[in-house]
């Protein structure tokens, strides 16, 4: 892979990473392109809505819950107009919409299918915490013009691509073709990505968890357990939690981590959904060098069933993620 610098643009890290793969079409570059534009304008839209959510604080919960609910909609909407027109797609999986949205009659098809959560963790929005955008990349694997749901629910091993957008105190686009992990900062004085994390790898040991601790008497007791044997003071490790999937990944792939958000007896596959929550950070987590798992599997090795399929959600430091597998198999380490 070419070298980047520090500072370089997304569009000339995109350009550049195209030419070094003779035989590309291009589609994936304005694929990403446009994914950038959808980031911007949402971007623009989450600042303007946290000052909107302190306003509507005052005015009582109605107006702010309703704000909340316009703003996924503003990012699933964006997301969609800045990718059905530019003849790279043959569909587009959402988790605000029930079923495949296709592209619309009058506008070119392509050959790449984008799968997104457009607003995760958007109960987050009215406290300024981190939301962001997921995505997945999968080349279509069928004939005809339309893309169908055998193009998506696949291992995750066959995405060609994956990232997210993090709305938090900046705004950083991190994407994977599979060759390392690059994170791109908005500079919203110019309105563009500058690379400013090169090559993030999830390394060493862990010492940071994220899990919704409040759940932990629903869990697997082997895993209650797991949990408990980090608590010696004298293994340093700390708690860090947003509840806001996006922004807890990002957290971890930056500092070093593990989250976690296992099932329960109500919620037997947990909450998380495989297709554009779990498989594309499980892909970016694995092309950083850490690992991600259903507690049995890796995420990538699963095939989903549908579209909005849930399942638990192990992920991180590779280290930790096979102690939390080998925990709920053979029961906790003894820390002694
Ligand atoms: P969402 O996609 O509707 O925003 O829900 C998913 C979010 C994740 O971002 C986060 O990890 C999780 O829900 C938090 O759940 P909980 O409040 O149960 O801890
Ligand atoms: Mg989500």
């Amino acid at each position: 892979m070419a070298h980047f610098e520090e500072g370089t643009t997304l569009d000339r890290f995109l350009l550049e990473t195209m030419r070094a793969h003779p035989g590309a079409t291009g589609q994936l570059v304005t694929l990403l392109k446009q994914v950038a534009l959808a980031g911007k304008l949402v971007s623009a839209r989450v600042q303007r809505a946290g000052l909107a959510g302190m306003l509507g604080a005052a005015g009582g919960m109605n107006i702010q819950g309703e704000f909340v609910q316009k703003l996924d909609i503003y990012a699933n909407e964006t997301f969609k107009r800045a990718l059905e027109h530019a003849g790279v797609c043959c569909m587009i999986v959402s988790e605000e919409e029930d079923g495949i949205v296709a592209i619309p009659e009058a506008f070119e098809v392509g050959e790449y299918c984008f799968s997104m959560d457009p607003l995760d963790g958007s109960s987050n929005i009215d406290t300024n915490a981190s939301i962001g955008t997921i995505f997945a990349v999968h080349r279509r694997c069928t004939d005809g013009r339309d893309g169908t749901a055998a193009d998506v629910l696949r291992r995750g091993r066959e995405l060609v691509c994956a990232g997210y957008i993090v709305y938090g105190a900046g705004t950083v686009l991190v994407l994977s073709t599979g060759e390392g992990v690059h994170g791109f900062t908005l500079d919203p004085s110019v309105g563009e990505f500058f690379l400013s994390h090169r090559d993030l790898r999830l390394s060493g040991p862990t010492r940071a968890y994220s899990c919704n601790e409040a759940y932990a008497a629903q869990w697997d007791p082997r895993l209650q357990a797991w949990l408990a044997s980090l608590k010696a003071p004298a293994l340093g490790w700390s708690a860090r939690y947003i509840g806001s999937l996006v922004g807890d990944f990002h957290r971890n792939l930056v500092k070093g981590g593990v989250f976690l958000y296992p099932p329960t007896p109500k919620a037997p596959k947990g909450k998380l959904r495989m297709l554009y929550e779990a498989q594309p950070l499980a892909f970016l987590a694995e092309a950083a060098g850490g690992a991600a798992s259903d507690g049995t599997a890796p995420i990538l090795d699963k095939v989903p069933a549908t579209l909005h399929e849930r399942t638990p959600l192990y992920i991180g430091n590779a280290d930790a993620v096979a102690e939390i597998v080998a925990a709920l198999r053979d029961g906790a380490p003894s820390r002694a």
